[in-house]
């Protein structure tokens, strides 16, 4: 049991696809207690229902874009389980207009919603963590490759992962000290409630499945398993990163 006695938070649940759900499911396989947030009424009862089958869990409401709420949620963390161990970060939103046609047509209000909800939320969720860090810990985010490269459509959203990822390394530079780790996952595509509403996301699964080393597609499982591996002890060594779980593909050139 690699995260017996530990409390993690995971923030991102929306179905039982979600990446954050498969993250929370290799967590309580290795002892983990967990608390889940939701963003808004219309995802709490499915959050709930999942959460209800983990022992110990709690489910609370946080809408990172007001900040009561995030306060509120780490209150009522604070008051059930009085220390937190890790934080899974699986949450972005960009507005669909601005995951499609060119990039320089991203409006203001497009590029502001998409980098504060994907990228701001990163360190707003930190801050508000660290009281009770306090026997240290470690924070994982969820990024993709479209924030090193150019991957048509992504647009906005690789300006925000590129953000976010920065976001990691500045944030484990500050942290590291109280012994808390900041790490991303660089997942592959994967089929969940975000990506459905991406047009063409068919023929991107298809594409990178064909390119990819292991000529598949990755699995929200491995990115569980992965993040699992992030939040335990066995990475105590590794902060700042951006590990690639992605069957490989970000390594092909031609
Ligand atoms: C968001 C969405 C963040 C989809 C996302 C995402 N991060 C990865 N995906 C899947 C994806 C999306 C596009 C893409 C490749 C992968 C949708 C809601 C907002 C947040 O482009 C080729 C567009």
């Amino acid at each position: 049991m690699m995260l017996e006695n530990k409390i993690g938070v995971i923030f991102g649940v929306a179905n039982k696809r979600s990446i954050a759900w498969a993250c929370a499911q290799a967590c309580a396989a290795q002892g983990a207690k967990l608390a889940f947030t939701y963003q808004a009424d219309r995802l709490k009862e499915n959050v709930e229902d999942l959460a209800a089958t983990l022992d110990g869990s709690m489910v609370v409401q946080c809408d990172v874009s007001d900040q009561a709420t995030v306060d509120a949620a780490f209150d009522a963390i604070g008051k059930k389980y009085g220390k937190i161990d890790f934080i899974v970060h699986s949450i972005a939103f960009a507005p669909k207009e601005a995951l499609e046609g060119e990039y320089v047509a991203t409006s203001r209000e497009a590029f502001r919603t998409a980098l504060e909800i994907s990228a701001f939320s990163l360190s707003q969720i930190a801050l508000a963590a660290m009281p009770l860090m306090t026997d240290g810990g470690s924070i994982v985010t969820m990024s993709y490759y479209g924030a090193e490269k150019v991957v048509m459509n992504y647009n906005v959203m690789g300006v925000a992962k590129a953000a976010l990822e920065a976001s990691t390394r500045y944030l484990a530079a500050d942290l590291g000290a109280r012994n808390i780790r900041v790490n991303a996952v660089s997942a592959g595509p994967i089929n969940t409630l975000s990506a459905r509403g991406v047009k063409n996301m068919g023929s991107l699964l298809s594409y990178v499945g064909e390119r990819s080393p292991l000529k598949r597609n990755v699995t929200a499982a491995e990115v569980g398993s992965t993040t699992m591996f992030l939040v335990s002890d066995l990475s105590s060594g590794i902060t700042g990163e951006t590990i690639y779980v992605d069957c490989g593909y970000n390594i092909m050139g031609i």
